[in-house]
């Protein structure tokens, strides 16, 4: 199995290139964001909690988020590996997806980490905010309590990576095209 994480803040372009990788790599795409608004579309009990605290640009509580993740990998057995976008955004978090995989004989090969500065994370995320109908892309103040959450309780899940010498900077400004292609250099499967 190949394990990689897309790592970066909001508005880092992850979703952007997850999209392209799983096409490319054949990985199943785990994207903790996507699977929060499935639940809020379908107004389920646990999406309805979770979006007080999207819409505040707080992380979920970390049970909420380990339980889906652990549901999901233990739904594919079957698979060749899996791309993880938006998690872990905890140390709590990155402990938990290292023993979920430890249980299976596996674990994380590779963190991809995409480094863009704050003024373009904003711009881009109030510009996604125009078109996409998120609530938490179109107040300027939510993005930067977002940005805040990731330099707190996120950043130091590289940290965490790094002890393993497992975390590669990859620049994540420029063309989408060019940004996957730095990526891919990185990716021996
Ligand atoms: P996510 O859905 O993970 O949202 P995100 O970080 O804002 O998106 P992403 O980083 O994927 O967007 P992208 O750059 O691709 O999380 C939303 C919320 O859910 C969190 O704030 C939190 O509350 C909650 N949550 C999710 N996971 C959680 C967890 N594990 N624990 C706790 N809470 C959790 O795209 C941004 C924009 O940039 C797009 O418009 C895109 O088109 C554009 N873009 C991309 N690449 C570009 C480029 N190269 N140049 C210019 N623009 C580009």
């Amino acid at each position: 199995m190949f394990n990689l994480i897309l790592f970066g803040p909001p508005g880092s372009g992850k979703g952007t290139q997850s999209e392209k990788l799983i096409e490319k790599y054949g990985l199943i795409h785990l994207s903790t964001g996507n699977l929060l608004r499935e639940e809020i579309a379908n107004e389920t009990t646990l999406g309805l909690a979770a979006k007080s605290y999207m819409d505040q640009g707080q992380l979920v509580p970390d049970e909420v988020v380990i339980g889906m993740i652990r549901s999901m990998i233990n739904a594919k057995p079957e698979a060749k590996g899996f791309l993880f976008d938006g998690f872990p955004r905890t140390v709590a978090q990155a402990e938990a997806l290292d023993n979920l995989l430890a249980e299976k004989q596996n674990e994380i090969n590779i963190v991809l980490a995409l480094i863009v500065d704050e003024e373009e994370l904003v711009s881009r995320l109030l510009n996604r905010g125009k078109t996409s109908g998120r609530s938490d892309d179109t107040n300027e103040s939510v993005i930067r309590a977002r940005i805040v959450e990731y330099e707190t309780k996120t950043a130091p899940v590289a940290d965490h990576y790094a002890k393993s010498n497992k975390v590669v900077k990859v620049k994540g400004v420029g063309s989408i095209d060019e940004i996957f292609g730095s990526l891919t250099q990185h990716i021996k499967l």
